[in-house]
């Protein structure tokens, strides 16, 4: 029996080794340009292009048979998708799992609407993988999911948000009053799956110690924390030691994010992915 993992590429993961995950790329789009979510996309070159680039940008979600392609042969089907909130990855989806299993009528295919992206998604797949790897049938993997993630959640730390308001997702008046220099935004994906913000702070250090106050605040207790940045480094990697230092032990580890993470989390966005 041929089992696959699937998500779409706001997940972030491409490079990682130990987990066998077919994405589903988004893109970023301009008027002269399309960057596809892939493995092989150069990120940097991309965001060094966005910021010459004076046009509008956006980004465009995978169709229905982008998603029939990455289910592929599969007879179990298992995969994850960026906030249907904010995104209609998730419904695209849901459409070609059902026509995969109606065109496959002995094939299984489960999609969980992460109501969330990044770093919590990471989380999702992890547990996927290692439901997998315990012999678990179908519908306990299903089940199980959707208890876990009922404890993974996603805050995140922003020096902009212009690419969320141009393209409509959040409202411009929350977007300006992030824009001065030197404020982040410090703020959780809600339980709706919608960008909601909550702290303004100065400075970065700051900014790191509210992620960690609110990470408390919202039941985190040493379990798993996944960290992607937008080419923000030195903010990851203070935050690590941060989260080390406070609970010994804990299990923190760093990506970058990929292509569609990066043009809305912008340059030095840090998202935390966290089991409470
Ligand atoms: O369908 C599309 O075009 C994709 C739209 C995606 C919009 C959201 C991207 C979020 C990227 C930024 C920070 C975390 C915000 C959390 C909100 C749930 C990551």
């Amino acid at each position: 029996m041929k089992i696959k993992l699937v998500a779409d590429s706001s997940a972030n993961i491409h490079t990682s080794s130990d987990m066998d995950v077919t994405y589903v790329p988004l893109k970023i789009v301009t008027n002269t340009k399309e960057y596809r979510d892939t493995a092989d996309l150069d990120v940097p070159r991309m965001l060094k292009d966005l910021k010459e680039y004076k046009g509008k940008s956006s980004t465009a979600c995978p169709g229905i048979s982008d998603w029939v392609d990455a289910f592929g042969d599969a007879d179990t089907v298992f995969g994850v998708a960026i906030t249907s909130n904010l995104s209609g990855c998730y419904n695209a989806a849901t459409i070609a799992a059902d026509e995969y299993m109606s065109s496959n009528p002995d094939a299984k295919v489960f999609i969980l609407d992460s109501l969330s992206t990044g770093p919590e998604m990471q989380l999702i797949l992890e547990k996927y993988q290692d439901l997998i790897n315990e012999g678990k049938a179908f519908e306990e993997i299903r089940d199980e999911i959707q208890s876990y993630c009922k404890r993974t959640h996603l805050i995140f730390s922003l020096e902009s948000l212009d690419n969320f308001a141009k393209n409509g997702r959040v409202s411009s008046v929350v977007a300006k009053a992030v824009g001065v220099l030197g404020l982040r935004i410090v703020g959780k994906a809600s339980d709706e799956g919608t960008l909601e913000p909550m702290h303004k702070c100065r400075g970065e250090k700051k900014a790191l110690q509210q992620l960690l106050t609110t990470m408390r605040e919202m039941g985190y207790n040493g379990g798993k924390v996944r960290l992607a940045h937008s080419y923000n480094e030195n903010a990851a990697n203070t935050f690590a030691s941060l989260l080390r230092e406070n609970y010994p032990g804990c299990d923190v580890t760093i990506t970058i994010n990929r292509g569609l993470c990066c043009y809305y989390a912008e340059e030095g966005g840090l998202l935390v992915g966290f089991e409470s």
